[in-house]
């Protein structure tokens, strides 16, 4: 035996030398990032980026660390003639500084990393990465802006609005020499597709995206190298309205003189030999409105008629001598042409029908179980003639019919006109809708309808769906699922309220509420930094903030909708730990804050506000605005943000501006106090009190510590006149669970939030609901629909999502980005299990949580580099209950919960006995 076991290990050391691991060796770094989490991004937009990357789980701590950035693979790791940070000797593992110089428009580098963990032992260094820069400088372009020449009387929507057909634009060109690297560097005003040789560019929907297109338009780089061939090439692209021309927005639903589409590119083609060529767009370019895809617009759909066809439109060799030459034009300096700083849209999951209704013999409702956005593929047999059509809608009516009165002027109608018997796989372009059933029409009434005729195309900005939550309520759980889909459903380039109706824009209050949340569901880190780039570029001259950004509502602010421009970088930095983020907009926030003193007498704010927008039972005259005044709103929003914008200024080390907003905080949080609360903690006459008032003032603790005591209980008392119902509207609903929780009254909150009847959470799920609602009783089985504000989905009330992560789960940040975890679960009576997992910079956090029998028996995951704080209720006052790994451990006690302090990476099991 004992041979055996001598021999065993003798064959392990051989193996292991064989391979060239020791065992000491430490693994090397993973998942090597860039900025905002770019993995080897190509386009890239940061000229002075940062790294981060993964250590080892097995590895506790980062003692120190290298980069090593070079221009070449080969000369990495020992030459690197860009940039050596040399050895550091920091924990940082997140977001470090490039110090080189600033990389150049196109530059190619790549990078490595090594580090050195807590007994100082250096991994080897990581694989290569690379960056490769997208053109940074309006300079860099000698394309011109290109589009079909105007029409002499423009042909118009039902709305009066001018109708821009979508434009095929083509250019041919010949090569001599072979290729070695191509790209294709592209942007439009409106959206486009562009295709080499007669294949697609790209797999991303909706490109460029959306920004302030008279600001910055933001361009995409593709490799095509493989897509181009000797001799003859063409390249051809379609050009449609989307959010820059046509029906968009509040005013231009039925504004008649908006800019037609126009688009730019530039492809540029290296040798063997290292010359360049450049295909431009400029007026060798032909373009024609008489291809296949008649109509497109962002609200009402799309036409396309297969007799409009061009075969092979986009190869060399085709006859373009019908089509007309286009316009060209300048560019324009002040609107500037930068690399796209998000991910792009793009197809992202498929749903099937799970029901099938036939309405009579051609026209069929089918039904994908889940309010989804998107559109629909079609994939069916069709007969010359046949004109195919596509109503969208998220509910059904009493009768069973569609019902689309919620999608205001949006018809969101798409047609599919068949020129030949075939079977047909098409899906529309330039278009998208939110919907859970689509009305199939138009096709042969001989054919039986089969649910593979349709398939839904979820669409949403490219970033993973990695947060997890699980509970042992069904109902809990469906909530979890609804909040996901709100987030899938609106984070469509830039964070929307809806979208589905004529509406579908980047209200700024919905967002601020919800981003929290949206960090635990999701990597959408670049989306909002992409997002606050928008906002800094729609910041008036006055300091003000629009309420909808891109701003499309016209130049004025409102508390605690514009303030989002405090409250998303703050939680962005935090939840993140990039600094970048508050080094980006510290300066808004600043001139922010500016504007919000210029609007306060006495520090007391008189800025407009939406107000706590659709609480129920309101009893104004406009019913969507809740019952909260309006000055006491704005001015817990001017604290909120004079307070961010302090956190921010620590931060970044800005000592004095840390100083002036220290203050200028207490003189809002004294005069606030002064003027809306009493000696008892009550919102005092004439103001009306609210759940809200009080889950303001002390959500954002604007109260002196006595004051916020004696409010609590007014609080609860505003509760349970309610039957314990929530009362609130989109800002006061997101501070129900801290507040109650914080002040420590979770059996109320858990009573408010499994509560059945309306207004609640579980109240929408029981009336069927899929995504978060914008009114909880949108719909109701005993009432049909409500009368507005009728959207089904509408992310705001998800919020609380943040909240189940936190608690419930148990994961919560302590330190920026999660250098530090709380992992603070509060099992309560109603569930039996709870657990979550987020997905940090460092690694995969893990929380969970159940009984067995009357045990608590409780697993966490810790990333390494990180230390996390454990809480975990006191069951009986015997700590000695508890059980580490198997082992009885020491903890501190603090109030009611057992502490353990200092814990780095690993899996960890506590069990604690008799805790039922
Ligand atoms: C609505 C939007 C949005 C809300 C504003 C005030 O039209 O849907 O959700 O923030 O108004």
């Amino acid at each position: 035996m004992k041979i055996n076991i001598i021999f065993i290990a003798l064959l392990q050391c051989l193996f292991l030398s064989c391979n060239g691991i020791s065992k000491n060796t430490v693994q090397v770094p993973e998942q090597l990032l860039v900025s905002e989490g770019f993995q080897n991004p190509l386009g890239f937009y940061d000229a002075t980026p940062s790294f981060s990357w993964k250590l080892a789980p097995t590895v506790k701590k980062q003692m120190a660390y290298a980069i090593v950035v070079a221009s070449k693979p080969e000369l990495l790791p020992n030459q690197p003639d860009i940039w050596n940070s040399g050895k550091v000797t920091s924990n940082q593992s997140t977001f470090v500084k490039y110090e080189g110089k600033p990389l150049k428009s196109r530059q190619n580098v790549f990078w490595q990393v090594q580090y050195w963990d807590e007994n100082d032992n250096p991994s080897n260094w990581s694989e290569t990465a690379q960056i490769e820069m997208g053109l940074l400088s309006n300079s860099n372009w000698k394309a011109k802006w290109i589009k079909i020449p105007d029409p002499e009387e423009w042909n118009t929507t039902q709305y009066g609005t001018r109708l821009f057909r979508p434009q095929y634009l083509r250019n041919d060109f010949k090569l001599d020499a072979e290729v070695k690297k191509a790209r294709l560097y592209i942007a439009s005003k409106g959206v486009f597709q562009a295709n080499i040789n007669g294949q697609k560019i790209g797999n991303d929907v909706l490109t460029p995206g959306w920004t302030p297109y008279h600001k910055r338009i933001e361009t995409l780089t593709y490799d095509v190298t493989e897509n181009l061939q000797n001799d003859k090439n063409s390249i051809g692209i379609i050009l449609a309205e989307g959010w820059h021309s046509g029906r968009f927005g509040p005013r231009r639903r039925w504004d008649t003189v908006v800019a037609p589409p126009q688009v730019i590119c530039q492809l540029e083609i290296e040798d063997l030999k290292g010359n360049v060529k450049t295909i431009i767009s400029d007026k060798n370019w032909k373009a024609t409105r008489k291809g296949p895809i008649r109509t497109s617009g962002l609200y009402d759909g799309e036409v396309y008629d297969a007799n409009f066809e061009m075969l092979n439109w986009s190869q060399p060799n085709f006859d373009d001598s019908s089509w007309e030459t286009v316009e060209t034009e300048d560019i324009n300096l002040k609107t500037q042409l930068f690399p796209k700083k998000q991910a792009p849209l793009k197809n992202k999951m498929e749903l099937q029908p799970v029901q099938m209704m036939q309405q009579d013999d051609n026209s069929v409702l089918f039904d994908f179980g889940q309010n989804m956005v998107g559109v629909v593929q079609l994939n069916m047999p069709v007969k010359k003639g046949d004109t195919l059509k596509l109503r969208h809608g998220e509910m059904l009516d009493a009768k069973g019919e569609l019902f689309t009165k919620n999608l205001g002027s949006a018809k969101s109608i798409d047609y599919y006109i068949a020129k030949e018997d075939k079977i047909v796989t098409w899906q529309p372009t330039f278009t998208f809708h939110g919907f859970r059933y689509v009305e199939l029409s138009g096709f042969n009434s001989a054919l039986k309808p089969e649910k593979s005729w349709v398939t839904g195309l979820v669409q949403y900005s490219d970033f993973e769906m990695e947060g997890e939550f699980k509970s042992s309520n069904s109902k809990l759980n469906q909530l979890h699922s609804n909040i996901q889909w709100g987030l899938r459903g609106n984070f469509f380039d830039v964070p929307l309220d809806c979208p589905q109706r004529s509406e579908r824009l980047g209200w700024t209050g919905d967002a601020q509420v919800f981003i929290p949340t949206s960090l635990y569901l999701s990597d959408t880190h670049a989306f909002w930094s992409a997002w606050l780039t928008s906002m800094r570029e729609e910041q008036f001259a006055n300091g003000g903030i629009p309420v909808v950004v891109p701003n499309f509502t016209g130049k004025f602010a409102q508390a605690g909708w514009s303030d989002a421009c405090t409250i998303v970088p703050w939680e962005l930095y935090f939840r993140t730990g990039d600094k970048g983020v508050l080094e980006d907009n510290y300066k808004m926030m600043k001139r922010w804050c500016a504007y919000h003193t210029s609007e306060a007498t006495n520090y007391i704010s008189h800025m407009s506000t939406v107000g706590d927008w659709l609480q129920p039972y309101s009893q104004q005259k406009d019913d969507r605005r809740g019952d909260t005044p309006n000055t006491l709103i704005s001015t817990v929003f001017y604290a909120q943000s004079v307070k961010l914008t302090m956190k921010a200024a620590e931060i970044l080390g800005l000592n004095e501006d840390k100083k002036y907003y220290e203050q200028l905080l207490d003189s809002i949080s004294m005069a606030f106090e002064n003027e809306y609360f009493n000696d008892e903690g009550q919102i005092k006459q004439p103001y009306t009190p609210t759940q809200t008032g009080y889950l303001l003032a002390l959500g954002f603790d604007i109260l002196s510590e006595e004051k916020a005591d004696k409010a609590i209980y007014h609080l609860l008392k505003e509760i349970e006149a309610t039957d314990n119902h929530l009362r609130t509207g989109f800002i006061g609903t997101p501070l129900l669970a801290p507040v109650l929780d914080k002040t420590g009254h979770t059996d109320k909150l858990f009573e408010i939030l499994f509560k059945e009847t309306y207004p609640s959470w579980f109240y929408s799920i029981n009336q069927g609901a899929t995504t978060m609602w914008e009114r909880w009783d949108g719909y109701t089985h005993d009432n049909g629909f409500a009368d507005r504000a009728l959207s089904f989905n509408h992310y705001a009330y998800g919020a609380i999502g943040q909240w189940m992560y936190e608690r419930i789960a148990g994961i919560a940040p302590l330190e920026a980005g999660y250098k530090k975890i709380l992992f603070a679960p509060m099992p309560h009576l109603k569930l039996k299990e709870g657990s979550g997992s987020y997905e940090s910079q460092y690694g995969t956090i893990k929380s969970s949580w159940k009984f067995v029998e009357s045990d608590f028996v409780y697993n966490i995951r810790i990333p390494p580099n990180t230390s996390a704080k454990i809480k975990i209720p006191l069951f009986s006052k015997n700590s000695q209950d508890v059980t580490l790994n198997g082992k009885s451990t020491k903890f501190g006690i603090e109030g009611n919960t057992l502490i353990l302090d200092n814990i780095y990476s690993g899996s960890y099991q506590f069990i604690y006995k008799n805790a039922k």
